[in-house]
């Protein structure tokens, strides 16, 4: 899908005729994007100098500024949070993030959908982030996998801070 922007909504219509009488009604199925509206869990996966703070940041179906921050200091230290969507993912979906991540770092940044969040996570895309001076939308690409649950993680090489404000899946 051509999605583009923030607020992309595909919408599909289909033709039936429902009572068979040569009269066809339209049916249209709005499908607007689907964001993080809980926060299941958020915390370290594995080294000593990890964190997460404000985990509910990452909640809302738009940026607002306010953060989740994800931080590490040094290898091999893995941040990560796992949101519930505010609806079922299926077919193609395509993944959004919109972060902050300070201008001169960089960090390493994989996002999992899982339907059950029970050892069933399925890697998205995992990228290598180049900060800016102002937030940014950095697009993860599609999954094809039926989810309910999401997870960002951040995998620390070097001291670094990763603020996310929310994730769409469109
Ligand atoms: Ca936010």
């Amino acid at each position: 899908m051509g999605a583009s922007g923030w607020w992309a909504v595909r919408i599909y219509t289909t033709k039936t005729d429902t009572h068979g009488d040569g009269h066809y009604s339209f049916h249209i199925f709005d499908t607007q994007s689907a964001y993080v509206s809980s926060i299941v869990w958020g915390g370290v996966i594995d080294g000593w100098g990890a964190g997460v703070e404000n985990v509910n940041g990452m909640i809302g179906s738009s940026p607002d500024g306010n953060y989740a921050r994800l931080h590490g200091e040094s290898y091999p230290d893995v941040a990560a949070i796992i949101g519930k969507m505010s609806s079922q993912q299926s077919g193609t979906n395509h993944i959004y993030v919109h972060a902050y991540l300070p201008t001169g770092t960089n960090a390493y940044v994989a996002v999992y959908v899982s339907q059950n969040n029970n050892y069933d996570w399925t890697l998205v895309n995992g990228l290598n982030i180049a900060g800016s001076s102002t937030p940014q939308t950095i697009d993860f690409g599609t999954t094809t996998v039926n989810f309910r649950y999401v997870c960002v993680c951040l995998m620390v090489y070097i001291q670094v801070y990763f603020d996310v404000d929310c994730l769409i899946s469109s």
